[in-house]
């Protein structure tokens, strides 16, 4: 398949001002009429291509005339040789929503029609040069069966609607926003509004509405608030007001992401817009705030202002995910919201960035760009921006997007355009900062501090090396922003308050004056740069600072760093002292000056595949033993204080606090550790947890630490969840995943047996990846020696790809890791890889995944 390069952009030869488009809508076969004008961009000969991908052309017209000496189709694509300066083209083609199995396009889901473009879906509904730096005004006309889709929504304003022949109607849409195919959207569907009003800044009323299936309405409360606030933040923080009479959401149960921000019309994976006490997590609220925030923002990010090309997706994703986590930060408790966004990203894009598949947050070129909505472009992207943000300081920052906005407003822009807006609104240099666009692979930095108590000197040096990442194997040193302070060990006193100190070269030493006794150093506080930081510091200043740090994200880092070096030291050694561990951890669950929820994230052991990214050579075995060795321990030492902080948070009913939340995280992280003492009325407790639930975080939290175990309470909280929440696919969901992360001996059988089960199906995205996207996150079993794990997804890969292989490509990335893994799982794992990428009809999604990753 071909290669597409950065490099090789080159601008439309025609552009689409104007298009009407008219739907005559059926599951089966919709017939799709497509008015396009057309204008020649410069001065050239080329043809108009337009792309298609498994389209028939019914009828191709020219100006109003047939001309079948004019057209000729290429690949999918249509390409017309044209005369004049501009034109107007129509085709027919007729698709079948119903027989659409990749979820992009037009598509339908339990009864209703949908669309999903982003980023090359629109060429399969009809022909049209499918690119985003192709800004049109669309006119669309949909019609439909009244009783089976008495809605009609697409992008803009309703202009007209009504009823037809046949027990027909119709809804005429018109978007006075230019915008690219990928931000097009409609849906037709039987479905029920949660209607809301929104007053902006200057007065303007919106309609605000969330479709879901009638039954789903109580559920949609925490969105609509979500919107509303998130509307409110954009206007206070960035000064961006919305721009439409109505803003709406469906909520989808078969879809391949989290959502997508099409213009005023934003569709939803449903686990997105539902939750009520009942059936979602306090995490599943979270989410649905967050990304409810995220497609609200793109508005401004990402279709007010939209991207050139595809190499450009962080322009709008990684500033978005900024925009979403500072909203999210706003809205809740900062430190915890900052401390669960860096545990992601350490889970998902770290490992990207240090494998087969790293590649920068602006990528070079792609085989199928589907493949680069990742970590790195969306994670490591925000944490880019929220760079500037720090260099650069709050105000001109805000200067920055200005002019950004203002500048780029209706166009397609580049990550290029972004920084030079930020370099001239702020009057900073940004030269070598570009590098984090160009460059993949996690900095490392290498942190001494010395201190001569004589001359009341500390001499701190930084070095920062970059790792080569594939065809990178030489890397420039990047400016990276480190937020640091020393405390005096005794006084337990800042020296001068936090600083900001810029690593622009290989190595920096700074000096320190007036330091009077030994320091201890916090560094990369707040986690302002996405490195991994290398000191030297011992055991007693990691618990001293996890004590006593003014910054919460510190602490929670010294006490992880704690726990990381004795359990990297445990697998290395087959044994070490827990002590310090156990000491922090009982200070910091007694110490009345916390609240719940950050107690309940700082006691957390590292993950086993984070405890696995600090090793050459991975043994998953070892790590989930060393790692079940000091829960137990931490357990059996601290017995009295987890049970006292569970019983401390236990709460009559359920609330909607910030208070209350912690407490419910807590009371599950204790009851996790009161579990690992295996005092044998734990069971008996969790079970109690479970069926007095009145909330799912209690009744959820306590499944999954029954998964872990062999008791009767285990078999009888499965089966009672699955018989309450079997008509929930969203709550089965859970029943799936919390099998599958099990560590249990049996896990993988139970695997292999769920898979056959009849409420199991690779035509959902989100039940496919309940089981085999949790599978491969359980490090334990997934890495079983016996190669089950590799085999089984690697099945699935293949399975799925027939089907729906952009979401087929995303299982592929946990078998690129085979490097990392002993002889034996490397051979298993790339026999595996290799039986793959040898089947014949691969789609190039996974073709591009699997063949990366044996590279
Ligand atoms: N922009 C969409 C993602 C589309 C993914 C296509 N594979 C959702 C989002 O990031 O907001
Ligand atoms: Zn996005």
């Amino acid at each position: 398949p071909p290669v597409i390069r950065r490099e090789e952009y080159r601008a439309p030869d025609w552009l689409v001002p104007e298009v009407e488009l008219d739907f005559a809508l059926d599951p089966a076969a919709t017939r799709v009429t497509a008015r396009l004008h057309v204008t020649r961009n410069g001065t050239h000969h080329r043809p108009l291509r337009l792309n298609g991908d498994g389209l028939t052309a019914l009828s191709v017209t020219i100006d109003g005339a047939d001309d079948d000496e004019a057209w000729r189709m290429a690949g999918g694509d249509l390409m017309i040789d044209l005369t004049g300066a501009t034109h107007v083209i129509e085709t027919v083609v007729e698709i079948s929503p119903q027989a659409n199995t990749q979820l992009m396009g037009l598509y339908a889901s339990t009864g209703m029609l949908c669309t999903q473009c982003e980023p090359e879906g629109f060429r399969r509904i009809t022909f049209f040069p499918d690119r985003p730096d192709i800004l049109s005004r669309y006119a669309v006309r949909l019609e439909a069966n009244k009783v089976r889709f008495p809605v009609l929504l697409s992008n803009g304003d309703l202009e007209e609607s009504g009823d037809l022949e046949g027990g027909r109607h119709f809804a005429r849409w018109v978007d006075p926003f230019p915008k690219p195919t990928y931000l097009f959207a409609l849906v037709a569907a039987d479905l029920k509004a949660n209607v809301d009003h929104f007053a902006t800044m200057s007065g303007r009323e919106v309609k605000l509405a969330i479709w879901v299936a009638e039954a789903d309405l109580p559920k949609t409360g925490h969105a609509m608030a979500a919107l509303k606030a998130s509307m409110a933040w954009d206007e206070k923080v960035y000064g961006r007001e919305y721009d439409l009479g109505e803003f709406n959401i469906v909520a989808v149960a078969d879809f391949n992401f989290g959502a997508m921000e099409n213009k005023s019309l934003n569709i939803f994976n449903s686990r997105y817009v539902l939750a009520d006490p009942e059936t979602a997590t306090d995490a599943d609220f979270d989410a649905v705030a967050g990304v409810v925030a995220h497609e609200y923002f793109h508005n401004w990010s990402g279709n007010r202002v939209t991207c050139r090309d595809w190499f450009q997706l962080s322009l709008k994703e990684g500033f978005t995910v900024f925009r979403d986590q500072a909203f999210s930060a706003d809205q809740g408790s900062p430190a915890v919201k900052r401390i669960e966004d860096v545990r992601g990203l350490r889970a998902a894009q770290f490992p990207e960035d240090s494998g087969p598949l790293a590649h920068p947050i602006r990528p070079e070129s792609y085989i199928e760009i589907s493949n680069f909505y990742t970590a790195t472009v969306y994670n490591k992207g925000a944490e880019v921006i929220r760079m500037l943000h720090t260099m650069l300081g709050p105000q001109r920052f805000r200067a920055g997007t200005d002019l950004y906005f203002t500048r780029h407003d209706g166009t397609a822009a580049t990550c290029e355009d972004f920084v030079l807006a930020m370099e001239e609104a702020s009057g900073v240099d940004l030269s070598r900062f570009r590098l984090w666009y160009s460059q993949a692979g996690t900095p490392r930095v290498k942190a001494t501090l010395t201190h001569e108590a004589a001359s009341g000197r500390a001499h701190l040096t930084l070095e920062q090396s970059v790792p080569a990442t594939p065809g990178q194997p030489d890397k420039a040193p990047m400016p990276i922003p480190l937020r640091l302070d020393l405390f005096g060990e005794k006084t337990q006193r800042s020296f001068g308050g936090e600083r900001l100190v810029m690593l622009e070269d290989e190595r920096l030493d700074v000096t320190f004056e007036g330091v009077g006794e030994r320091p201890v150093l916090s560094i990369n506080r707040g986690f302002s740069a996405p490195v991994i930081i290398e000191s030297d510091r011992s055991a007693a200043d990691l618990a001293f600072l996890s004590a006593h740090d003014d910054d919460p994200f510190a602490r929670y880092e010294a006490m992880q760093q704690l726990m990381l070096d004795t359990l990297v030291g445990s697998v290395a050694n087959g044994k070490a002292d827990h002590g310090p561990v156990i000491e922090a951890v009982q200070r910091t669950l007694t110490d009345p000056m916390l609240d719940s929820a950050f107690i309940g994230e700082a006691v957390l052991l590292p993950s086993e595949g984070f405890i696995g990214d600090q090793m050459l050579i991975v043994d998953p075995q070892a790590i989930h033993q060393a790692r079940e060795a000091l829960r137990r321990d931490l357990g059996t030492t601290l017995a009295d204080a987890w049970r006292d902080a569970y019983d401390r948070s236990r709460a009559n009913r359920f609330e909607q606090t910030p208070q209350a939340k912690g407490a419910r995280r807590l009371r599950n992280v204790s009851l996790g550790f009161m579990m690992a003492s295996k005092a044998t009325d734990v069971p008996g407790i969790a079970k109690a947890q479970f069926d007095a639930a009145d909330n799912m975080t209690d009744r959820q939290g306590a499944l999954g630490i029954l998964s872990n175990v062999y008791a009767p309470e285990r078999d009888a909280a499965f089966s009672d969840f699955y018989a309450r929440y079997r008509d929930n696919g969203l709550v089965l969901d859970k029943w799936f995943t919390t099998q599958a992360l099990s560590v249990r001996p049996d896990t993988m059988d139970q695997v292999i047996d769920l898979a056959d089960h009849p409420d199991f199906t690779l035509n959902n995205p989100n039940r496919l990846r309940s089981l085999v996207g949790a599978l491969s996150a359980n490090q334990l079993v997934f890495h079983d020696p016996s190669g089950r794990g590799y085999r089984f997804l690697a099945d699935m890969v293949l399975a799925v790809d027939k089907l729906n292989p952009q979401t087929a490509a995303k299982l592929v990335p946990p078998l690129g890791r085979w490097r990392r893994f002993g002889e034996a799982a490397q051979t298993a794992m790339r026999a595996e890889l290799e039986r793959i990428v040898a089947t014949p009809g691969l789609s190039k999604d996974v073709f591009e995944q699997v063949s990366k990753s044996l590279v």
